[in-house]
């Protein structure tokens, strides 16, 4: 494959972006390669500028569950922008979005919107703070909730893939009240709330881990969580910016029946425009500003094209039901996977929650934080190479998930397939 033309724009961008890419894990630093650019995409498939067309397992990190440049989504925000991009006033589409969230979820009374996934969280914790008056917040290490203060603590995603999971620039106190749990190990948050429980304001948790590669809830963790927090007066706050509308159009709290207190959202709620949301009970959600004490507020939260093609992928995603569809083609493809992988005694820990899985390479069962570390990365990088060069974009970390899309047909994913048999003999 040649990427000239990707390798002269990088330069150039690493002279007025930091790193060349603005989110860090789009720099390919811990797959050792210069990343390509993109210049446009299509249903299951992205294009570089020198040519190079790839199967897209990342969908921009998740929000692109249809497939990219979906015609119902590019007329939806095409219509709506020659009206005006933005008035920082009401309009309908947030009422619709609102309502439509709501109808979804079966925790969400109420919602408000917001321009990204950190900042949903930010404001989730903010408002549980608020709401109960109390300062501390659990968090699971290897799980990514944006890049908030607060939150940067044993943070996966792009922290973990760049060895900075406790960044820099956050000052003890800003995170002296947050307290690290193991995902999937209710002792360690029992130990958590019998030392602090009358101080703790939230527990925020990735229904599905997806940001130290893909992690499924064990049977009870998320049961427990609920009642642990019911007990305590905690606030269970979901994380649903990747799962929601990804594992179930009523995300990972339909598919596992537990209704969090609060719930944040983003990704495919956008339909690939920037756009988060939080939601919960209506006497949690009363407590925000102009109503209630607690101030939050953004210039283009609820911007009518980003809820243009938000409602247009959402309402796509009701009428067309892909999920059925989506679980038999991940299915088929990790299933496929482990076995080339057990053919080559290559050791490897496969994982999926419906359309959104992950290879690890390690022999050890991964279930946290810990155990995902073991996972070989230098072995993946090589096969995150081999896959690349055979036009299948992976996500550029052993600590992410791949998502697969409605347009990913199944001779998308024989080609897969063919790509990793060829490169699993190389690595
Ligand atoms: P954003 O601020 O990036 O929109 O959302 C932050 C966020 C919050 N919660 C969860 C569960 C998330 O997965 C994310 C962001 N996900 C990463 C991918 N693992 C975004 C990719 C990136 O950082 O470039």
């Amino acid at each position: 494959m040649n990427h000239a033309t990707s390798k002269k724009l990088f330069d150039r961008a690493r002279k007025v972006i930091p790193g060349g890419v603005n989110s860090p894990v789009r720099a390919f630093r811990s797959v050792h390669l210069d990343p390509p650019f993109i210049i446009r995409g299509r249903g299951s498939r992205i294009y570089d500028v020198d040519g190079n067309e790839y199967i897209d397992y990342v969908g921009s990190w998740g929000p692109m569950i249809l497939g990219h440049a979906h015609p119902a989504v590019v007329y939806a925000v095409r219509e709506r922008v020659a009206r005006g991009a933005s008035f920082g006033a009401p309009t309908v589409l947030e009422i619709e979005m609102a309502e439509e969230l709501c109808t979804a979820l079966p925790s969400l009374e109420m919602v408000r919107m917001v321009n990204s996934g950190t900042e949903a969280t930010m404001s989730a914790i903010r408002l549980a703070r608020g709401y109960t008056n109390r300062k501390k917040i659990i968090k699971f290490a290897g799980c990514y909730h944006g890049h908030v203060d607060a939150l940067l603590i044993e943070a996966g995603s792009g922290a973990t893939t760049l060895g900075v999971p406790d960044s820099a620039g956050v000052p003890p106190e800003f995170t002296s009240n947050t307290l690290s749990a193991v995902y999937n190990d209710l002792a360690s948050v029992d130990e958590l709330i019998s030392a602090c429980g009358q101080e703790i304001a939230a527990v925020i948790v990735e229904p599905v881990a997806g940001n130290m590669g893909t992690i499924p809830p064990r049977p009870g963790f998320l049961a427990g969580l609920r009642e642990r927090c019911s007990q305590a007066g905690i606030v269970l706050i979901f994380d649903e910016v990747m799962t929601g509308f990804r594992v179930a159009y009523g995300g990972a709290q339909l598919l596992y029946e537990i209704k969090p207190d609060l719930t944040c959202l983003g990704k495919i709620i956008g339909g690939g425009l920037p756009v988060g949301a939080f939601g919960g009970r209506r006497e949690i959600m009363e407590h925000l500003a102009p109503l209630g004490p607690v101030y939050q507020a953004g210039t283009l939260s609820g911007n009518p094209l980003a809820m243009a093609a938000g409602l247009e992928t959402l309402r796509t995603l009701k009428k067309e039901n892909p999920y059925p569809q989506l679980e038999i083609n991940a299915a088929y493809l990790a299933d496929n996977i482990n076995t080339l992988l057990d053919e080559h005694d290559i050791p490897h820990c496969c994982t999926r929650v419906g359309s959104m899985l992950c290879t690890f390479f390690t022999e050890t069962a991964v279930q946290n934080y810990e155990t995902a570390k073991t996972s070989d990365c230098e072995r993946f990088a090589r096969f995150f190479s081999s896959m690349l060069k055979r036009g299948i974009y992976l996500a550029p970390s052993q600590f992410e998930a791949g998502f697969i899309s409605a347009a990913h047909s199944r001779e998308d994913l024989d080609l897969t397939l063919n790509a990793v048999k060829e490169s699993l003999s190389e690595i």
